[in-house]
Order: C-alpha cells, then sequence, then structure tokens
C-alpha cells in the first residue's frame, strides 16, 4: 500500500445516530417516527448492523422485560429499588424509572417484529427466567433489530468508524458533527448534524483480559467494543460519571459464558472447590461484610458486586475458582438442551468449549472466575456520561436540557453511553434509544431548528491529516524495520520508531491492570498506584504520536485503542477521587464503604484543549424513599 490519499465525503443530515447496535437501533426507529418528513435521520456504524455490537452473536433473553399494571407483573418502583440495591446506592433514579415505564412497548415491538420471546402454555404471557427477564429464541436478534433500523433510516452508512466529534466554531461547547473513515475504502467522512446520538457500545479490553495468548480474542463483553460511546463524548468535553465503578462480573471460566440463565433458569449453584456455599455465613464474616458493603450486603437478591466479590474472595483464600454444580439440576434432556441452547444463542464459545475439552455438563461441573473490569453503563454498572433527565421526574439538578442531552449542547447518548444508570440490557438499551431519539427530534424541530452546523474547511483538514496519521508514520518509517508488514502478527518485534496497534493496547491493558485494580491483583489498588497510572497513562498519550497502522485495519484498531486509553484515564481519575471503597474494588487506602461522605456521585470532565482531567462530587437524589 502505498501513502494514502483518500477522498472526502461529506454528508448533511439533521439527526445523526453514531452506533447501530441495541441503543442507536432504538434511536433511529424512533426518531424517523417522529420526524416523518421534517427531519432526516442518518446513522453511521463501523461494521454491519445485522450483526453488530454486543448483541452480534445473539443472545439468550431480553434481560429487562415487561411492566404492566397486571398484578403478577413488577412495577417501575420495584426495579428502580433493585437497580439502587445493585449499584451499592450509586444510582440516578428518574433515568431507571424512566427506561423502565417505557419497558412493555418494547417488547411488544420486538414480539410484533418476529422475536421469538418465550411463552408460558398455559397462561400465554412471556415467560420470566428471574423477576424481569424473557427467554428468547435469539441467535437472530440483532438482525431482526437491525431490519427494523434499515427500514426507518433515511441513510445508513456502514463501515465507517467515527473517530473524533466536531465541534461548533462560532457556538461554545456544541457538537457539531464527528469525522471518521471508510474501514475497507478508506473515504474520509464528515459528518455535520443539528443533534448526534451517540450510542457506540461500551468497553472491553480496556484491562488486560484473562484469555491471553491462546485464548486472545475471547471476552465476555466483546472485543470490538472499544469505548466509543464515552470516548467521543469525552473528546467533546463532556462529563462522565460514576466511571470507577467498573464492571466485574462472574462467568464461565475462558468462554466467559454468562450465569443469569443457569442461576435463574434451571435454578443451579455455586459453591467453593470444596463444595460449599458462602451462605450461611459466621457472625463475625457478617460484621466484616457489613463494614464493606453496609446494609447492601443484606439486600435481595444479593448485589452483583457482592456476588463477584464472593467469588473474589473465594479464589484469594485458596478455595477457588468456584463451581457452577451444573450435574446436579440437569437430570434429564431436555434441561441439558435448553443449556446448550442457551449459549449457542449468545456465546457459542461456551458449548464448543465444554464440547472441546470434554466436559459434560449433566455429569461435570463447571469452573467459574470474575472476569476483567468493562466500563459501560447497560449491564450491572453505571460507570458512562452524565445526562440530563426526564422533564417530568428529574430533579432540577439533573435536568438542563432535553432528555437524555449530554453536558455539551446538540450531543444525546443511549445504552452504554449514558452512566448513573444501568441494568438496561439489549432491550432497555433499545428502549433508551427511543428516548433519545424522540428527544432529538422535539429538539431539532424546536430548540435547533435554525441551527447550522459552523466547521471551516481548515478544521475539516487538520482532522483528516490526524486521522490517517499513523498511516503515513507507517510508510515513513517502515524502511527502518525488517519486519513492517506483519507488526500484528510479529507484535513483540521492536520497531525503532513506531508502535504498532497492538503493543499500544498490551501497554494500556498492563497499565491498567496492575495500576488500576484488574484481575491481575485482584482488583486491589491505592493511592500510590493510582497516581503512577495518571502519569503511565498520560505518557501512553504523548507516544501515540508514534502509532503506526499498516492498512485501513490498523488504523481502525489504533483509532480503538485510543479510544479505550480516554476510557481508561477517565477510570483512573475517578477511582483516585473517591475515598472508600465501592463497587468491584477497593482502595487499600480507604478499605471500606463510607456511606456517610461518599454516597456521591464522582463525574470527570477532560478539558478537549488541553486534555487535563477535573473531577467533583455531584450529590445524590433520590426521588423514591
Ligand atoms: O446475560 C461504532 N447483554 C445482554 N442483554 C440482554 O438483554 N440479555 C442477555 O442475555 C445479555 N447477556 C449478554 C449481553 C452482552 C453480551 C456481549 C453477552 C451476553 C455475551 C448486554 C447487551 O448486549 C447490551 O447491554 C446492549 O447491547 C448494549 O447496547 P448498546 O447499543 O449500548 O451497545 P451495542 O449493542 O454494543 O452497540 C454499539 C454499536 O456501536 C458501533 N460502534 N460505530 C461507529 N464508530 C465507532 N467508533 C463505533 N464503536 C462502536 C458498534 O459496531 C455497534 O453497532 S448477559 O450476559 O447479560
Ligand atoms: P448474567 O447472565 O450474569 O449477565 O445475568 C443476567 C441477568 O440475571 C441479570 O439481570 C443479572 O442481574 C441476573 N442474575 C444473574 N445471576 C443472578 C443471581 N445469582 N441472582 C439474581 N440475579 C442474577
Amino acid at each position: 500500500m502505498s501513502l494514502p490519499n483518500p477522498p472526502t465525503k461529506i454528508v448533511e443530515t439533521d439527526i445523526l445516530v453514531v452506533g447501530g447496535g441495541m441503543a442507536g437501533c432504538g434511536a433511529v426507529f424512533e426518531a424517523k417516527y417522529w420526524c416523518g418528513g421534517k427531519c432526516k435521520v442518518t446513522l453511521v456504524d463501523k461494521a454491519k448492523v445485522e450483526k453488530s455490537g454486543a448483541v452480534g452473536m445473539g443472545l439468550s433473553a431480553c434481560n429487562l422485560g415487561v411492566f404492566t399494571t397486571d398484578p403478577d407483573d413488577p412495577k417501575p418502583e420495584d426495579f428502580v429499588y433493585y437497580v439502587r440495591n445493585d449499584f451499592l446506592g450509586i444510582v440516578r433514579e428518574d433515568l431507571v424509572y424512566d427506561i423502565a415505564r417505557h419497558m412493555t412497548s418494547t417488547i411488544k415491538l420486538f414480539d410484533e417484529w418476529g422475536l421469538p420471546i418465550w411463552r408460558d402454555p398455559k397462561t400465554g404471557k412471556y415467560m420470566r427466567t428471574g423477576r424481569w427477564q424473557h427467554p428468547i429464541h435469539g441467535e437472530s436478534y440483532k438482525a431482526i433489530i437491525a431490519e427494523a433500523c434499515y427500514k426507518s433510516a433515511d441513510e445508513v452508512y456502514e463501515r465507517v468508524a467515527v473517530t473524533h466529534p466536531l465541534m461548533d466554531e462560532r457556538v461554545p461547547n456544541r457538537i457539531a458533527g464527528v469525522v471518521g473513515f471508510h474501514v475497507r475504502d478508506g473515504t474520509f467522512y464528515v459528518f455535520k448534524a443539528k443533534a448526534v446520538i451517540v450510542a457506540a457500545g461500551g468497553t472491553s479490553l480496556l484491562y488486560r483480559p484473562r484469555s491471553v495468548g491462546e485464548g486472545m480474542g475471547r471476552t465476555w463483553y466483546p472485543t470490538w467494543a472499544s469505548g466509543s460511546a464515552l470516548a467521543i463524548p469525552i473528546l467533546a468535553g463532556a462529563e462522565a460519571t460514576s466511571l470507577e465503578f467498573r464492571l466485574i462480573v462472574v462467568r464461565f471460566k475462558d468462554a466467559y459464558g454468562p450465569v443469569g440463565f443457569p442461576y435463574l433458569l434451571l435454578k443451579m449453584r455455586s459453591t467453593d472447590v470444596k463444595g460449599k456455599q458462602w451462605e450461611p455465613l459466621p457472625d463475625e464474616a457478617k460484621a466484616e461484610l457489613s463494614k464493606i458493603f453496609f446494609d447492601y450486603a443484606w439486600a435481595k437478591p444479593t448485589p452483583t458486586p457482592i456476588r463477584t466479590w464472593v467469588t473474589v474472595t473465594n479464589l484469594k483464600q485458596g478455595r477457588g475458582p468456584d463451581i457452577m454444580q451444573t450435574q446436579e439440576r440437569l437430570p434429564d434432556h431436555e434441561s441439558l438442551h435448553v443449556l446448550f441452547e442457551d449459549y449457542l444463542d449468545m456465546t457459542p464459545t461456551q458449548a464448543f468449549y465444554w464440547a472441546a475439552n470434554n466436559i459434560h455438563p449433566e455429569k461435570t461441573p463447571s469452573e467459574l472466575l470474575p472476569t476483567e473490569p468493562y466500563i459501560q453503563a447497560s449491564h450491572a454498572s453505571p460507570g458512562a456520561m452524565w445526562a440530563s433527565g426526564p422533564a417530568d421526574i428529574a430533579p432540577p439538578e439533573y435536568k438542563w436540557g432535553p432528555n437524555r442531552m449530554l453536558t455539551v449542547e446538540g450531543l444525546f447518548g443511549a445504552g452504554d453511553t449514558v452512566g448513573g444508570s444501568g441494568h438496561k440490557f439489549s432491550s432497555g438499551s433499545f428502549t433508551e434509544g427511543r428516548i433519545a431519539g424522540k428527544s432529538a427530534v422535539r429538539y431539532v424541530l424546536t430548540q435547533a431548528k435554525d441551527y447550522k452546523p459552523t466547521v471551516s474547511s481548515d478544521t475539516i483538514e487538520r482532522y483528516k491529516e490526524i486521522v490517517y496519521r499513523p498511516l503515513v508514520w507507517y510508510h515513513m518509517n517502515k524502511p527502518l524495520t525488517t519486519t513492517p508488514e506483519t507488526p500484528h502478527t510479529n507484535w513483540y518485534e521492536i520497531h525503532p520508531n513506531y508502535l504498532n496497534w497492538h503493543q499500544l493496547l498490551l501497554r494500556l491493558q498492563k497499565i491498567m491492570d496492575e495500576y488500576v485494580a484488574g484481575w491481575g491483583m485482584f482488583y486491589v489498588t491505592n493511592e500510590y498506584l493510582l497516581n503512577r497510572a495518571v502519569e503511565l497513562l498520560r505518557m501512553l498519550e504523548e507516544d501515540f504520536r508514534f502509532a503506526a497502522a499498516a492498512s485501513y485495519h490498523e488504523l481502525l484498531r489504533v483509532w480503538e485503542v485510543y479510544h479505550r486509553l480516554l476510557v481508561g484515564q477517565g477510570v483512573t481519575v475517578s477511582m483516585l477521587h473517591r475515598k472508600e471503597s465501592r463497587g468491584y474494588y477497593f482502595n487499600a487506602d480507604y478499605p471500606y464503604i463510607d456511606e456517610t461522605n461518599w454516597h456521591v456521585f464522582v463525574n470527570a470532565r477532560r478539558d478537549p484543549k488541553t486534555g487535563q482531567w477535573s473531577v467533583r462530587t455531584v450529590p445524590l437524589i433520590h426521588i423514591l424513599p
């Protein structure tokens, strides 16, 4: 490949949705419904929407289901209490409630579109695995949702990776669009819009995954989740919240198969290697647990961070790994079939792993491990961006613009992008996308009616230079190395003048794992380590000037690592700010929860001009008693 000289394509639209995952598809669908012929809705995704995002491999449940007036169904308030306990108190109840009250309509849409949701043969009602979840035959889940999205959008640009936001040159703190490039033909794309909804998914591979070397490429949250949902707003100067509250879930060892289905539907139990369950606890263990988790320790169901803590503690004390006693609950072929279908629908690797390792779940139990940390706000963690709440229920402190607008004018979020909330999963993320889509339509048809993005051609040229620099740098410097063409297979080769994406990624993961409470440190850190991490991450950012890409594919990888790095910086400064231990990690300098002083949000913002982070504490206002 010679030095790149790609063409530039400029796209003008009213509402631009970045990321066609669950939230992005919901946003497109709803925005077009309310726009009618009055505004244009454009979708851009780095992949093919039919199989993109966290649902690309399928799923086995809509983990957030219907809330009806039927006395048997849960009420939105019940769900808010559940999420409040699961997040050890740190939650934006306005955002959680807002999603719950719109869930029934989403599930009905999915049903109409042909998603096979399991029904109780006696009542005809959607079956439930747990209190909120409906099981599905979900191998084609994403394709079904994508079809509705394709049919709604005015324009869809696939295989275009968004790298940077474009800020308006007339109005301060106002987004004007985004830039990116086509990952196959290299075309430089400039999108200008009145409103931008970022729904570009959560963050995996920020921390060193448990699967390295021979198992590399396997993580629970998908390897292609590059943290762009957070990084694009962070680059625009939007404020983030709760980034220190990373997600660490218990999963089947090595294949990372989720555990909700076996626990909830098949009623399996897990033990330590000696066959002992963690409950009932002796009195002294109860006292210690109260110090670590306050009253949340006794919440029912047990909050996810505590379930993870049990597995981590067993590991640390030599009683791990925990074991899922699958054989106790697979009396017949029917249950075994259900278990295999669960994974073939959602995490096929889990089924392959059992087959490849001679594990017969009906006879042999399976090992569990806590994962490396992920940063996202759709599962059991709230770390992402700070968003304005719904007009009718958000307290004034949480309301500065239209629903789901971030702290940058015209920039909206949904799904993994919107923090302070969670347990949205696939169906709730779609619902939040719908909420953001509707809100953005009202915004572009009223408040932003006369707005015209102002971006100079100099700025566009400057971004083009920035985005393609790793390609240019590679071509300039490749004569200085003996193995220029194979940087990712021979990633351990030293190149005198450049770093390829894989080297950058491994360096990032090493810093995050060893300094910022990864699995290699049993999720423990301290102020010394965090301060050093801030320095190391700053130096890594400086070294991005040596980033080299031999192809457009590698260019994508470089920008994905850069997005992860920005998220990592936010996580580190947020952890440093919170002077207690809460969630899924322990700060050895402040080993216990401090409910008196730290029942608050920690919000972080990166100054787009200087790259400096500032962190503040924001009061937590409960809506429900
Ligand atoms: O059991 C760019 N999830 C589950 N949810 C459920 O409802 N049921 C389950 O059974 C679930 N399980 C599960 C889940 C996820 C995974 C990976 C497994 C198992 C193995 C969680 C949901 O999948 C998740 O909550 C939602 O998908 C989140 O939605 P959203 O829209 O916030 O993210 P996305 O779907 O990943 O989409 C992101 C999109 O952005 C694109 N993108 N486009 C342009 N430029 C860039 N720079 C971009 N970066 C990303 C992506 O391509 C994608 O389309 S269980 O374990 O919980
Ligand atoms: P998971 O498969 O672990 O991602 O979980 C899917 C859903 O089941 C989520 O709503 C979890 O909170 C819930 N869940 C998983 N395991 C348990 C458990 N042991 N007790 C209660 N809820 C659980």
